[in-house]
């Protein structure tokens, strides 16, 4: 019976623990903390592999050239900023 509340707690603990970390990993990245190379464009290889837009980088290349420019990632952070149209 011991055991049995042990496991249910350690389970609960480790939910706990789970949650808390996907919390972290909401947290907004910068356009630079992901361009880590500052070539101003994010690689596949600039998202690190836990990161959401690692999953959802096909999404967001609109223009299917395998890296994010400024105006594509801020279609995944939201922003919609089109004063610095860079080409
Ligand atoms: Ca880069
Ligand atoms: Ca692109």
């Amino acid at each position: 019976m011991n055991k049995l509340t042990l496991t249910v707690a350690s389970l609960i603990a480790s939910i706990g623990l789970a949650g808390s970390a996907f919390a972290a990993g909401e947290q907004k990245v910068t356009f630079e903390q992901l361009d880590t190379n500052a070539d101003g464009f994010i690689d596949r290889s600039d998202v690190p592999a836990d990161h959401e837009l690692a999953r959802l980088f096909d999404s967001y290349d609109m223009d299917g050239d395998n890296r994010l420019s400024m105006v594509e990632f801020r279609n995944y952070t939201g922003e919609s900023e089109t004063e610095e149209a860079e080409e």
